[in-house]
């Protein structure tokens, strides 16, 4: 091989390297949608004006979820429940009737979704409430999600914080605390935690809902995360909307295999409103650093001694 073409190799393989360890997402964590491809106005339009494309994230594999208000369910008045509109603690009636966007999608693609109802579980005779019960104070609009080689970043969009729960992952196999509650902080995660259900509610097809994990048996404290909440000054019915941004180490997570999927789960410490979503670690950028860098340097080895061989 001459020279000079040997020279270029050892730069381009170089350069693969650091291109490597720049594979990250470029995810501020700072309580704001506006890196995810949501800026202000959009979250007006998508809260407001029923603005479906407002919704859409920049990143092709970013997953999602949009719930906003009530779902337009055809079917109120039949045999799955005798409410059309929710429970609305601001005037103690139950008429909260406001409907919004519900759809869910991957990257800039998306279909209808329909919102399951709550369960009461305080009655024998199955009683089904739309979600939030309670109203807008209640409401968790949004959930996104997306992963680099390194770190796995989330946003809840939630007109609520006073009833804030635990992000369950991995079908609650791992949880985030996101605030501070019975000697749990805020960032810590978990592994296989026990959780606390809703005390009312459950899902519609009698699922329980995981709302914090459980103090008594919180698992193994595995890691921290990086949670930043922000007030967006974005109201809808009247409440403002906060987004709580959330990042985790992969290797807190026992750094999921590329392709696996995560039930991802947020839910209110009463139930009143919950969001999941199946999302999918599919990060697809550049080999991981260590997975290519001990044979590039293998291969920048072997060149560097031929050179010095042949000179
Ligand atoms: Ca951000
Ligand atoms: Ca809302
Ligand atoms: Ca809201
Ligand atoms: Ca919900």
């Amino acid at each position: 091989m001459p020279r000079e073409i040997m020279r270029k190799f050892v730069l381009a393989a170089l350069l693969i390297i650091l291109a490597a360890t720049e594979s990250c997402l470029a995810y501020n964590i700072d309580g704001s949608l506006e890196d995810w491809g949501i800026t202000l106005d959009e979250l007006a339009k998508g809260l407001n004006d029923d603005d479906e494309n407002a919704w859409i994230p920049d990143s092709p594999t970013a997953d999602w979820i949009i719930e906003n208000d009530l779902y337009t369910d055809p079917h109120h008045s039949g045999t799955r429940g005798p409410y059309a509109c929710t429970w609305n603690a601001d005037t103690g009636r139950w008429d909260f009737c406001s409907r919004g966007v519900h759809i869910k999608g991957i990257g800039q693609t998306f279909v209808p979704y329909e919102e399951p109802k709550l369960r009461d579980k305080r009655y024998i005779l199955p009683v089904y409430v739309p979600q939030p019960s309670g109203g807008e104070r209640w409401d968790i609009e949004a959930l996104y999600f997306d992963d680099d080689g390194k770190y796995v970043y989330f946003a809840v969009l939630t007109s609520n914080l006073s009833g804030t729960g635990d992000l369950a992952l991995n079908d609650g196999k791992y949880g985030v605390v996101l605030r501070d509650h019975d000697g749990l902080s805020r960032g810590q995660v978990y592994r296989n935690p026990s959780w606390l259900n809703s005390y009312w509610c459950t899902k519609e097809s009698g699922e329980e809902i995981k709302t914090v994990i459980d103090p008594q048996n919180p698992g193994t404290l595995v890691g921290t995360a990086l949670i930043v909440i922000g007030d967006t000054n974005v109201c809808d019915n009247g409440v403002t909307n906060y987004v709580i941004e959330i990042r985790v180490n992969k290797t807190d997570l026992g750094y999921p295999i590329n392709g696996t999927t995560s039930n991802l789960g947020y839910a209110l410490t009463c139930g009143n409103d919950y969001i999941e979503k199946v999302v999918k670690y599919d990060y697809d950028t550049i080999p991981e650093f260590p997975s290519i860098a001990m044979p590039l340097a293998a291969i920048i080895a072997i060149v560097y001694l031929r050179m010095r061989t042949n000179s």
